[in-house]
């Protein structure tokens, strides 16, 4: 990574890519990224129990398929609870390949029309105010219009309001991936609105929906939540709660691109917009991440940045560049639309394993 990336659970100063790859008898490639981190501390799927999964039981039961579909491979691993990080990296290729077959980009296959999407960064913690309050002069400098500052008990009241007396008219949100006790509620309250943040991010745990539903009445911010919702009953539950104003949607959490439309859609309908996450990903994730912003019901800025604001080098021929007005182009060309870079693929390369019929 250019630079580490710290929250309020860990730092991460490199990442590990595990890719999958679908090769058809036709010749056509499909690529999907599992988005889970060495180590179980977002949540508790690791890079090494995906490939577990993905090698003795996700990738063997696909290829013994007889001619694998979405539906097919979503029914056929629908019976193993969570692991969705590793069906997703799974789905998102299936969709790669099925966008190609229909040869229209992965946008269009799940029904989105917009050429540009518009982004975000999230800022992790620094080390000290004045390093934060650089960082973000950095961002908006290149671009970015809303920043996420990642904040957690102790670094939270004064960063913020460091932040907000430099740009007073920046659009500021915040992510404390779950670290305040649910007590928190009137401290986050506080500052929240006096530094006019306009959401908070999963402050409590995933569990504490009650607790998240006490934020959000009567907040002047909107209580988003990341971690908490995982399928459809959590998220009907959650809006039933009135726990969220906002829902991040990732792939890898949900298990998928398909999954996470219909979340983002039932969201909508009960007056709840939706924006798509980010996990650090590679070029590849992050491509399959912008086709998913381009459909309708994702109506906030994504945590999508430029390649170059993660990694000195992507795995994709043409890194995300930003563009005007904070946004990223949604690459027009068949599947994926990007070109992933075999070479430093192969030099980069700790361990494959290949599933053949
Ligand atoms: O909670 O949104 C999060 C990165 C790793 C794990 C969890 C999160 C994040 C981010 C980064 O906020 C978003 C990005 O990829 O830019
Ligand atoms: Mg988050």
């Amino acid at each position: 990574m250019v630079e580490p990336f710290e929250t309020s659970f860990g730092v991460e100063k490199k990442r590990r890519f595990l890719l999958v790859r679908l090769e058809t008898t036709d010749g056509l490639e499909g690529y999907g990224e599992c988005v889970a981190s060495t180590e179980p501390l977002y949540s508790s799927e690791t890079t090494a129990t995906a490939r577990e999964m993905l090698s003795r039981r996700f990738l063997p039961l696909l290829v013994r398929m007889r001619s694998p579909t979405l539906e097919k491979f979503s029914d056929a691993t629908d019976s193993y609870r969570g692991q969705r990080m590793a069906k997703a990296a799974v789905e998102t290729a299936l969709v790669d390949l099925a966008a190609q077959g229909e040869g229209v980009s992965v946008s269009r296959f799940l029904g989105g029309h917009r050429r540009r999407v518009e982004v975000g960064v999230s800022v992790g913690i620094q080390p000290t105010i004045p390093a934060l309050v650089r960082r973000v002069g950095r961002y908006l400098d290149d671009g970015y219009r809303r920043v996420k500052l990642k904040v957690r008990p102790g670094w939270d009241a004064a960063p913020v309001a460091a932040v907000r007396r430099a740009y007073p008219d920046l659009e500021l949100w915040v992510d404390a991936n779950q670290a305040y006790p649910t007590e928190a509620q009137k401290r986050i309250r506080v500052w929240a609105e006096k530094y006019r943040v306009s959401q908070v991010e999963q402050p409590f745990p995933e569990r504490a929906i009650r607790a998240h539903a006490e934020l959000a009445r009567g907040a002047r911010f909107r209580v988003c939540l990341d971690e908490s919702i995982i399928d459809r009953v959590s998220l009907d539950d959650a809006l039933a709660a009135g726990a969220l104003t906002s829902l991040n949607v990732k792939t890898g959490r949900v298990g998928g691109l398909e999954v996470g439309r219909a979340l983002a859609r039932r969201a909508a309908r009960a007056g709840v917009p939706s924006w798509v996450g980010g996990m650090l990903e590679s070029g590849i994730g992050r491509a399959h991440n912008v086709h998913l912003a381009s459909l309708p019901p994702f109506t906030l800025p994504a945590d999508l940045s430029a390649s170059e604001r993660y990694y000195r080098q992507d795995l994709i021929e043409r890194p995300f560049e930003l563009g005007p007005g904070s946004t990223l182009e949604v690459p027009a060309g068949p599947g994926l639309g990007v070109r992933v870079r075999e070479e430093t693929l192969r030099r980069a390369r700790r361990a494959s394993r290949t599933f053949r019929r």
